[in-house]
């Protein structure tokens, strides 16, 4: 079983302040991805997500 990398987190920038924490970053990005256009009707480009996302 390999744990690949370190925490990574992404804040959401409006005052919903949604967070996500995840080694995965593709899983952080869809999961993202998915709050983005449910809650704030935005579609991102994985690329903007990936711009967000900070080691925890
Ligand atoms: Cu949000």
């Amino acid at each position: 079983m390999a744990i690949t990398g370190a925490m990574k987190t992404i804040q959401c920038e409006s005052p919903c302040n949604f967070m996500v924490k995840s080694h995965d970053e593709k899983e952080l990005v869809e999961i993202v991805k998915t709050h983005a256009k449910k809650i704030h009707n935005m579609n991102m480009a994985d690329k903007d997500v990936k711009a967000m996302i900070k080691a925890a």
